[in-house]
Order: structure tokens, then sequence, then C-alpha cells
């Protein structure tokens, strides 16, 4: 039976801990020791206590192991790189990547760098941590799996089945790219106006902010035609990156932003890995990207302002 280890202990990488522990081995390493003893809280309320396989990275590296099935990264998007590095030189450079991150900076990094294969994961499970030993999984979700360049098809379907086993609904698809990129656009639309105004995602529909929603789509719109990226479902163009953007602001109306979040606890925020690409790609096309340049720049200047 293959393990899965596990790098990054915050909320996902946790659930996907938990979930997966009763039926395959799993080690959950992170940079700072966690304690054992875990407490789960499915949706349903039901708390469940794992002593779980947690390991710090540098015990990882100065102890034997053994070989993991698989390699889930759940860090933050700019941390992904510097984690699986912490770790290379103890897994055979044939083994199989999974990658949970936001955006799309780390995927096509590491998927060009790894000469393993290299599965992206896509997620709608609702999960928060309670602390060092708590996780919530808030609600349930559908997970998809899949590779940049659809050359893994066997291996994001074993992955899909042993994740809906453990509890997490999960699909192998053949266009993982495009739901990161959907993902993507609808998140930059959302989290760093929410971040830079202190607000729930519902409050985005005052009028003070609806126009700067707008301005944003519009330009990730024009982004996603040059990427040959459509909403996921109905119709095409900015209408309905517009629409789909208010359907999430309704559906996530009272969530405090993972933007947000991050940057109430002056922890770096993931705008490298959700603006980023969208300016990238505007220059690789010949777009303007003024209204996302700003918003960058205004997060920058807020994480710039941390130490002070
Ligand atoms: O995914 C999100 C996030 O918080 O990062 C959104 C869609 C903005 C919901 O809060």
């Amino acid at each position: 039976m293959s393990s899965h280890w596990i790098l990054g202990p915050g909320a996902i990488g946790r659930l996907l801990a938990h979930s997966l522990s009763p039926f395959t081995a799993i080690a959950l390493i992170s940079r700072r020791a966690l304690p054992e003893q875990q407490i789960f809280t499915s949706p349903e309320g039901e708390q469940q206590t794992r002593l779980l396989h947690v390991l710090t990275v540098d015990q990882l590296v100065s102890e034997t192991h053994g070989q993991p099935g698989f390699v889930h990264i759940t860090t933050k998007a700019m941390s992904a790189e510097a984690a699986l590095a912490s770790i290379a030189e103890v897994i055979p450079p044939t083994t199989p990547l999974v990658l949970w991150q936001n955006g799309f900076l780390a995927q096509p990094r590491i998927t060009q760098a790894w000469p393993g294969p290299v599965l992206c994961a896509t997620t709608t499970e609702g999960a928060y941590l309670t602390g060092d030993d708590g996780v919530v999984n808030a609600g349930r979700g559908h997970t998809y799996v899949g590779d940049l360049h659809n050359q893994h098809a066997k291996l994001a379907e074993q992955l899909a089945q042993t994740l809906t086993q453990a509890g997490l609904t999960a699909m192998a698809v053949d266009d993982i790219r495009q739901r990161l990129w959907q993902k993507l656009a609808v998140n930059a639309a959302i989290n760093p106006l929410v971040a830079l105004n202190g607000i729930r995602n519902g409050e985005l529909r005052d009028e003070a902010y609806a126009r700067r929603v707008e301005s944003v789509v519009k330009e990730v719109a024009a982004i996603m035609r040059a990427e040959a990226i459509a909403p996921p479902e109905g119709e095409q163009g900015e209408k309905a990156w517009l629409a789909l953007v208010w359907k999430v602001v309704e559906n996530t109306a009272n969530n405090k932003a993972s933007m947000l979040q991050d940057i109430e606890a002056k922890r770096p925020t993931e705008r490298g890995a959700i603006l980023g690409p969208l300016v990238e790609s505007a220059q690789r096309h010949g777009l303007t990207s003024e209204v996302l340049q700003a918003l960058d720049a205004e997060i920058a200047e807020l994480e710039a302002a941390y130490g002070r």
C-alpha cells in the first residue's frame, strides 16, 4: 500500500491527513513540531481525536522513513517550491507529487522542474484550523485532480479513488489547467479587494466596491480569453465572468477571504500566485493590466508595512 506524505500542516493538509489516515499510512510533515494527538471535527460537528504520524522536516531528513507513494504539498503557493526543496534529498525523484496550491505559480514551475509525475488538485472542501491540534471540515466539497499536460491520467484516477474512499469526493479530470485558471480568475476579483478594504466577501456588492470589482473582471476576462479559458458553464465573455464572481460572492458572503486573513495576521499573501500570473499573461498577450497591477502594488504596500 502506498503511503501519503503531506507536506504543510495547514487546514487542507490536516484535513487530508485525518481523512486518509484510517485507510493508508500517512505522515504529516511540518517545519515546527506539532502534537501527535489531533482533533478532527466533521461537517456534522462530530469530533474525533486521532494519533497522527507527525514529523518535522528535520526529523524526516535525519532519520529513515521509507519512501512515499505520493507527496502532497499543501503549503501556501509561495512556499511550495522551498518546501519541496527541503525534503527533496530523501524522496526519489520519481515520486508522484500532488500540488494543492491556489493560483497558477507553483504548478507550472514544479511541473517543469520535477522529474516525476506532478498532479495538481483543486478543492472546494471547507476547512479551518482551531490551533496546533485541531481542524474543522466546515463543509463538504469536491476535489478535482489532473496534471497540466494530461500525461498521468491513471495516477490521477488512482488518487481520486483513494480520496473518495477517504470521504473527500474527488474526480480525475483532463482540464485541470482550466480549472486552476478559473479559480484564480474569481479569486483575483475577490481576494485583493476584500483584503485591502478589510471587509467580508458579501460587502463587495456595496456600490462603493462593486465598480472596482467590475473593472478587475474586465481585465481578467480579456486575459482569460487570451489564455483560451472560458467560464465553467453557460455563456462566454466578460458578462459571464462577472456573473460567476457575483455568484461566488453571494455563496461566500460571510467569508473572511484567505488574503484578508493573511493581512490581518501579518502573513505574506498569495498575491504573487493570484495576481502575478494574470499580470504576466497580460504582458505576454499585449493586454492592459493597470487595475490588477494597482491592486498588487497596494497589497505589496500593506505587506511591507507589517514590520513597521
Ligand atoms: O477562495 C476564496 C478565498 O478566500 O481564498 C474565496 C473564493 C475568495 C472565498 O472566500
